[in-house]
C-alpha cells in the first residue's frame, strides 16, 4: 500500500457524518454516485432486495432508508461497473496473483464468465458453461463411485434459502453431509448451545422486544461496524432509559455513542446519544468469570425468579452449588474486572423487570464456546428473562442468511434435518453418518482424505484457521470448483481440475423461464422475508445460483424423476413448495405467506418457554472452567490475541484501508497492544514485531511485518485483523462441541 499510515484517536461518534462521507466515498469508488443513491433506499424495504451484509432484522415500517454505511459498502461492492474479464486472466497467472492483497482482488471488479483454471499455462482461461458443467459433473460422479464421502459442499451464508435447499438435497442425493457452512466458524456455538439449553439452535427476541426492555447487556459484539442498523433500535431504547451494558476487551465506539445518520436533527447539531452506561473491559475469554460473579451475586442477593426456575427450570441445584464455590480471587483474575465492577453490573441486571442478552463472536470463538454460550443462557435464567416481552437471548448472526441455510437443510449434522421426510419426498436413501465440519474438512484436505470442495460462495480458503498448511494442501485436490461474484485468494489455489463459476448477486434481476424471480432469507430473529432484485445483471454470461447448482446436480447424479431440477430454476416458487414439504411446520403456505411486508416468523418454542430440551425444561448447565480460552498456565509471555474485523471489511472482503472508529488508517498490518506490555518489553510506536503461536505439534505458525500500536486492550491480550492473522490459528484449536475456530483467544508469543 502506498497509502500514508495514520493512527490516532477517533473522536467522533458511530454513525453521524464519518458514516456518510463514507458512504458517499464508496458509492463514488464503484462509479455509482448516479444510480446508488436510488438503488439503497430499496435496500430491506418490503418491495426492494435485503441487503447482502449482515442478518441483522428488517423493521416494518421501516426507516426512511432502511440501510447502514456497511450495508451501503456491500451494496456498492457488489453493483460496481469494474468488471474482471477473461483478458484480464490472459494477462495475469495465477501465481502472480497470489501476491496481490485480498483488497486488489475483489477491487478489480465483479467476475463475467465461466473460467477453468490451465495448469500447464498457470492461467484462467474462458470456457462454455456446458463444458464447465460436464467436466464437474464426470470428475464428482467419479469421486462418486469411489467414496461420496470424498467431497465436500461448502457454502458461506448468503445464498438464499431456495438456493441452499437444492444445494442441501444434491450433497444428500450425492451420498454425504459433508455441508459446512460459514456458521461453522460463527454461531455454531450458539446453535449447539442453545438447541441443548433451551431447546432452539436460534435466538429468542423479535424486533418489538427492543421497545420493551429495561436492560441490554451485550457481550462480545461490535454493534458499530458489523449490525449497524441495530444502532437505531439501541438508541431508541437509550432514548427511553433502559439499561445497556456492554462487556469487550477493546472500547469499541458502537457500543459507547451514536449519531443516527438518518436524523437531521441530531446531524446538524453533531448530537450524540450515549450507548452503554456501563463499559466493562473483559479479558478475552473471560465472560464466563464475569458472569459466574454476576450469579454468585444475584444468589447472595436473591434476586433470583424462584418461581420461573421452579416452573421452568432443571439444574439449578448444581449450577449455584458450583456458582457458590467459585471464589472471588479466581473470578476477577479470569474476568480482569474488579469484584464491585462485576456486583454492579449483577445490580443493573437485577434491577432491570426485562432484560435481554445479546452476543457476538468474542462469546463463541473460544475453545468454550459453546459453554460460553451456555453461561448466557444461565445468567437469563436465573431471572427468568426469556420467553416475555423485553427478554430474551439474541446472539446476532452474520452473513444475511446464515441463518436460514441451516433451516432448510445445509447442516453437517444429520439430526438437524428432517431426513426421512426428504427419503419419501424424493425416494432415495439419505446418508446417516455426520458430515465434515469446516475443521473437518480443513483437516481432511490436509490428511488427504478429501477428494473435491465444492464452494457456494464465500473464500473458504482466507476465512479458516492454518493458511500455511491449508494452501500447501490445497492443490493436492482433484477438483475445486468455486461459485463466486469477485475474484479472492481462495481462487489462486487451484486442485487438479478447477472452475470459477460467476453467478448473480442477490441485487440482480434474476430472469427465468417464468419471469422475474424473488427469493427469501431468514434474519436473526428468524424472520423469512423476500428479496426483490433490481439491478441489471454485471454480464450477460452469469447464471443464477439455483441454475448452477441444478446444472451441477444434473450433470453428477443419476436422473430422478422426483427431482425437478429443471422446474425449479424455471420457477423458485416451485422449490418454495418443495420446502413447504420438507417442513411443514415452518413453512407452510410459504409463497402466500412470503408476500406479506413484513415477512413471517418462522415457530421458535422457546419464545413463548415451550424447552424442546432433553428434560423438557430450559437447562441450567455447569462449565468445566471460567476461562473460555486455551489455558497456557501463568505464563507471562503468552498473549491472548484477539483477532478483529475493521469497520472497513466484510469477512475476508477488504473494502479499505480506514478503521475509522479504532483511528487505523492506511494499514491492516498493525498489532494492538497495552501500554503496560510495550513498556514491558520495551517496543516503541510503530516498531515492526511478530508473532509466534504457542502450540505443540510441531508446526511453525509466524506472522511477521505488524506495526505496534498502543492501544486500549487489557494487559496480556493483543489484537489483530482477520484474516490477516488466520495463519496463526491451530487448526485444532477449536470449540469444543462445535468445533468454531478459537479465534478469538489464540495463544502466542511476540517475536522482536
Ligand atoms: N461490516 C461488517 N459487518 C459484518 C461482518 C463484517 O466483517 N463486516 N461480518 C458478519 C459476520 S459473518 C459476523 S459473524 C458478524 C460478526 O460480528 P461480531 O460478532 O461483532 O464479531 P467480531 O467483530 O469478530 O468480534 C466481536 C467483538 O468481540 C470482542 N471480543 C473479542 N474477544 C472477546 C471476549 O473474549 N469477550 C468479549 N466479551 N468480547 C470479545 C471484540 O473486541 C469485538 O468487538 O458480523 C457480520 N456483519
Ligand atoms: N480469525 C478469524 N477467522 C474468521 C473469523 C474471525 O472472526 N476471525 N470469522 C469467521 C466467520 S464469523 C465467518 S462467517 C467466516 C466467513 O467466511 P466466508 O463466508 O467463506 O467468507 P466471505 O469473506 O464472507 O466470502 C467472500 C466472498 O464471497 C463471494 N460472494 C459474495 N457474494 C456472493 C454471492 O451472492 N454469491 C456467491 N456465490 N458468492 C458471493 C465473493 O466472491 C467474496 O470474495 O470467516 C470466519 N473466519
Ligand atoms: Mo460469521
Amino acid at each position: 500500500m502506498t497509502m500514508k499510515t495514520k493512527i490516532y484517536p477517533y473522536k467522533g461518534p458511530a454513525g453521524g457524518w464519518g458514516s456518510a462521507k463514507s458512504v458517499a466515498k464508496y458509492l463514488g469508488s464503484e462509479h455509482l454516485l448516479v444510480e446508488g443513491p436510488g438503488i439503497l433506499l430499496k435496500q430491506n424495504k418490503p418491495d426492494g432486495f435485503a441487503c447482502v451484509s449482515c442478518a441483522w432484522a428488517k423493521p416494518v415500517p421501516s426507516h426512511p432508508a432502511e440501510f447502514c454505511e456497511n450495508g451501503a459498502k456491500a451494496t456498492a461492492w457488489e453493483l460496481t461497473k469494474k468488471r474482471v474479464t477473461p483478458e484480464f486472466f490472459q494477462k495475469h497467472t495465477v501465481s502472480k496473483l497470489q501476491g496481490w492483497s485480498d483488497f486488489q482482488l475483489e477491487e478489480i471488479g465483479r467476475l463475467t464468465t465461466p473460467m477453468r483454471y490451465d495448469a500447464a499455462t498457470d492461467k484462467y482461461v474462458a470456457v462454455e458453461w456446458d463444458e464447465a458443467f460436464a467436466a464437474i459433473g464426470r470428475e464428482l460422479a467419479a469421486i462418486r463411485e469411489i467414496d461420496p464421502k470424498r467431497t465436500v459442499f461448502y457454502a458461506s451464508g448468503r445464498a438464499s434459502l431456495e438456493t441452499s435447499y437444492m444445494y442441501a438435497l444434491m450433497a444428500r442425493l450425492y451420498g454425504n453431509n459433508n455441508l459446512p457452512d460459514s456458521s461453522n466458524m460463527c454461531h455454531e456455538s450458539t446453535s449447539v448451545g442453545l438447541k441443548e439449553s433451551i431447546g432452539v439452535p436460534v435466538g429468542t427476541v423479535v424486533l418489538d422486544d427492543f421497545d420493551h426492555a429495561d436492560a441490554l447487556f451485550f457481550f462480545g459484539q461490535n454493534v458499530g461496524s458489523n449490525s449497524p442498523r441495530m444502532l437505531h433500535q439501541l438508541k431508541d431504547a437509550s432514548d427511553r432509559g433502559a439499561t445497556i451494558v456492554a462487556f469487550n476487551p477493546l472500547r469499541e465506539r458502537g457500543l459507547e455513542r451514536f449519531t443516527d445518520p438518518q436524523n437531521p436533527i441530531q446531524m446538524a447539531t453533531r448530537s450524540e446519544t450515549p450507548i452503554a452506561r456501563e463499559y466493562f473491559q473483559v479479558r478475552p475469554g473471560g465472560d464466563m468469570a464475569v458472569v459466574a460473579g454476576m450469579c454468585r451475586w444475584l444468589i447472595e442477593a436473591d434476586k433470583i425468579d424462584h418461581g420461573f426456575i421452579a416452573e421452568h427450570t432443571h439444574g439449578f441445584a448444581e449450577f449455584s452449588a458450583w456458582v457458590m464455590t467459585q471464589d472471588w480471587a479466581d473470578i476477577e483474575r479470569e474476568s480482569g474486572l474488579r469484584r464491585n465492577q462485576i456486583e454492579l453490573a449483577a445490580r443493573l441486571y437485577a434491577e432491570a423487570p426485562a432484560a435481554m442478552i445479546i452476543y457476538g463472536m468474542g462469546i463463541t470463538q473460544h475453545k468454550l464456546g459453546v459453554q460460553s454460550v451456555q453461561m448466557l443462557v444461565n445468567l437469563a435464567l436465573m431471572r427468568g428473562n426469556i420467553g416475555r416481552p423485553g427478554a430474551g437471548i439474541c446472539p446476532v448472526r452474520g452473513h444475511s442468511n446464515v441463518q436460514g441455510q441451516r433451516t432448510v437443510g445445509i447442516a453437517d449434522n444429520p439430526e438437524l434435518v428432517p431426513l426421512d421426510l426428504l427419503e419419501k419426498q424424493y425416494g432415495f436413501s439419505a446418508p446417516r453418518e455426520h458430515g465434515l465440519t469446516t475443521v473437518d474438512t480443513c483437516k481432511g484436505i490436509i490428511e488427504g482424505t478429501v477428494d473435491a470442495f465444492i464452494g457456494l460462495g464465500g473464500n473458504f480458503l482466507r476465512a479458516v484457521p492454518d493458511h500455511g498448511q491449508m494452501e500447501a494442501a490445497w492443490p493436492r485436490l482433484r477438483l475445486t470448483v468455486q461459485v463466486a461474484t469477485k475474484l479472492n485468494r481462495g481462487h489462486l489455489f487451484n486442485g487438479r481440475t478447477s472452475y470459477l463459476l460467476p453467478c448473480l448477486g442477490r441485487i440482480e434481476k434474476d430472469r427465468q423461464a417464468t419471469g422475474e424471480q424473488i427469493v427469501t432469507v431468514e434474519d436473526s430473529t428468524a424472520v423469512i422475508h423476500r428479496s426483490k432484485a433490481l439491478s441489471e445483471p454485471a454480464s450477460k454470461d452469469l447464471l443464477s445460483e439455483p441454475k448452477i447448482v441444478a446444472e451441477i446436480a444434473r450433470a453428477t447424479l443419476p436422473f430422478n424423476p422426483k427431482v425437478p431440477w429443471d422446474e425449479w430454476v424455471g420457477d423458485y416458487g416451485k422449490v418454495r413448495d418443495a420446502i413447504a414439504a420438507t417442513y411443514p411446520d415452518q413453512f407452510f403456505d410459504f409463497n402466500e405467506r412470503m408476500k406479506k411486508p413484513e415477512g413471517f416468523r418462522r415457530p421458535i418454542a422457546a419464545s413463548h418457554r415451550e424447552w424442546k430440551t432433553k428434560s423438557g425444561k430450559a437447562q441450567f448447565t455447569v462449565p468445566e472452567a471460567i476461562n473460555a480460552s486455551f489455558d497456557t498456565g501463568q505464563d507471562k509471555d503468552v498473549l491472548r490475541l484477539v483477532t478483529l474485523r475493521s469497520n472497513d471489511q466484510f469477512n475476508t472482503t477488504v473494502y479499505g484501508y480506514d478503521d475509522r472508529f479504532r483511528g487505523i488508517h492506511g494499514t491492516r498490518d498493525v498489532l494492538l497492544l497495552n501500554a503496560a506490555d510495550m513498556k514491558r518489553y520495551g517496543i516503541s510506536e510503530g516498531q515492526e514485531v511478530g508473532l509466534a503461536t504457542v502450540a505443540d505439534d510441531g508446526v511453525d505458525r509466524w506472522l511477521g511485518g505488524l506495526r505496534a500500536v498502543t492501544y486500549n486492550i487489557p494487559e496480556g491480550s493483543c489484537g489483530g485483523y482477520y484474516p490477516e492473522c488466520n495463519v496463526l490459528i491451530p487448526v485444532y484449536q477449536h470449540a469444543q462441541g462445535s468445533k468454531v475456530p478459537a479465534a478469538k483467544s489464540v495463544p502466542v508469543r511476540l517475536v522482536l
